[in-house]
């Protein structure tokens, strides 16, 4: 079915890319949307064409009011009180992915989860191009799912986080996943966890094959039948991990597919990411020796568990991309070291409760340097072993006077960075940039 936007109002919030990928889209058909952002000075100011009509420096509720159609940016919550009013007058209100959604013809393979979905998203977009297909890949990744459209390929590869979930409805992925579910973006939903769980779970709503994750407990679902389900995790999965003689043994119902001492990744978090790879793979019938190779020579994405430096006995780690505690917490579980570790934990920490840490603090033998905006909150975790600074420049000086041969140094932050960084990218390349410096 193709979408006729011609003679509708529309009007785009927010001016990042993901704005700026749908005041093309509409200007492509010949149609001018206005669009708005918050801010006095949005980055992309400079890409709004002469002949569009922007408003600046707060969300104009006349405008909004006024609409057909609002198409909003993932940034910008679904729950402010004058998007919950337009909703109720019967105004529309759209994510990119939604316009994407209805665009589509070609197979899609929708990725969400709270923690591994760039890795995953990768993977499955390197096997299969090895295996033949031509592959375009986006959405939360960092590239907008609308400029995806652009590419002449047969396979569309997407990564999606809740917020892009809130404001979509048709989306008909042949495979969607969800990785995991914990705690995060509690900031964003007045409902909770169970809020940001329901979003997560549209995802499969019109899904041909689901993969789920049995460890999350989504059972119920599994009771469609009108789905194909495919289920990873415990041992009672399809997929799982089992651990023989201290190897890692990956198998598909019962028979053996990978010992984990052949790929470059480590940690159970990573095994199960190699595991939905190969579940997806399945599904498509993308041939088993591609697959392997290309897992085998897979290496941690940048700013995910990163190794940067290992020098005089010391470790250095990049885990930028950690902006939730459950990812602070398979870091920590992944370190295998004698000295110290030395975790630098900060930001913004979206009301998460990170009591969840307390145990890991307890029995290892770490010091962790809190710093930014819930800094101080971080640091009462576990007292005696924690310090206070302002911002991570600070931690990693202290860090670096501090550090033993044998000590492991962890950039895991478990928080948003934007209270000091634009994106977890400059904070990851700060940390490095630094460290060089410094070391
Ligand atoms: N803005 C407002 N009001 C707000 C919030 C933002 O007006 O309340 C304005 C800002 O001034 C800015 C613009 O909106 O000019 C930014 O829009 P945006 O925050 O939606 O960001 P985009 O540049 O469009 O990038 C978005 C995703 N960002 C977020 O979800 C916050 C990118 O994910 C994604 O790569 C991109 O679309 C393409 O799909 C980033 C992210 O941090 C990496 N994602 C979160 C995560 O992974 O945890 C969900």
């Amino acid at each position: 079915m193709s979408y006729n936007y011609f003679g509708k109002k529309i009007l785009i919030l927010g001016m990042g890319i993901t704005g700026i990928s749908c005041l093309n889209f509409f200007l492509r058909r010949g149609i001018k949307p206005k669009i708005i952002d918050e801010s006095k000075c949005p980055v992309n100011f400079t890409k709004i064409p002469k002949k569009i009509e922007y408003s600046l420096g707060n969300l104009k509720n006349k405008w909004i009011l006024e609409s057909d159609l609002i198409i909003i940016s993932p940034g910008i919550s679904s729950f402010k009180p004058i998007l919950i009013k337009a909703r109720l007058l019967g105004i529309e209100i759209l994510s990119d992915i939604e316009l994407f959604a209805r665009e589509v013809t070609i197979p899609i393979i929708s990725i969400t989860g709270t923690n591994g979905k760039s890795t995953v998203a990768t993977m499955i977009a390197k096997i299969a191009k090895n295996a033949g297909y031509k592959v375009s890949l986006g959405g939360n990744i960092g590239f907008p799912v609308l400029k995806m459209l652009d590419k002449k390929v047969d396979l569309y590869i997407i990564e999606l986080s809740s917020f892009q979930l809130e404001n979509t409805f048709t989306l008909k992925s042949k495979i969607a996943v969800i990785l995991n579910i914990t705690e995060d973006h509690i900031n964003r939903y007045p409902q909770g966890f169970q809020q940001y769980k329901n979003t997560k779970i549209s995802i499969y709503k019109q899904a041909e094959i689901c993969i789920i994750n049995s460890n999350d407990k989504l059972k119920n679902l599994v009771h469609n039948k009108k789905k194909t389900w495919i289920s990873f995790g415990t041992s009672q999965s399809d997929y799982y991990v089992s651990y023989q003689n201290n190897d890692a043994i990956l198998f598909y119902k019962h028979k053996k597919i990978l010992n984990a001492n052949e790929i470059l990744l480590s940690g159970d978090h990573n095994y199960n990411n190699v595991l939905v790879s190969i579940a997806i793979s399945d599904a498509m019938k993308f041939p088993r020796n591609h697959v392997i190779n290309t897992l085998k020579n897979f290496s941690n994405l940048p700013h995910r568990c990163q190794i940067i430096k290992h020098e005089k006995g010391i470790s250095w780690i990049n885990d930028s991309k950690s902006t939730n505690v459950n990812s602070t917490t398979v870091a920590l579980q992944s370190i295998k070291t004698s000295g110290i570790i030395r975790l630098l934990l900060g930001g913004d920490s979206k009301f998460a409760n990170f009591n969840t840490l307390k145990i890991y603090f307890k029995n290892l033998k770490i010091k962790i340097y809190c710093f930014g905006k819930d800094g101080i909150k971080l640091s009462k975790i576990c007292k005696k072993k924690s310090i206070y600074v302002e911002t991570l420049e600070q931690a990693i000086i202290l860090v670096s006077k501090q550090v033993k041969s044998g000590d492991t140094v962890l950039l895991s932050p478990g928080c948003s960075s934007l209270d000091q960084f634009s994106n977890f990218e400059e904070r990851g390349n700060f940390f490095i940039k630094l460290i060089k410096e410094i070391t």
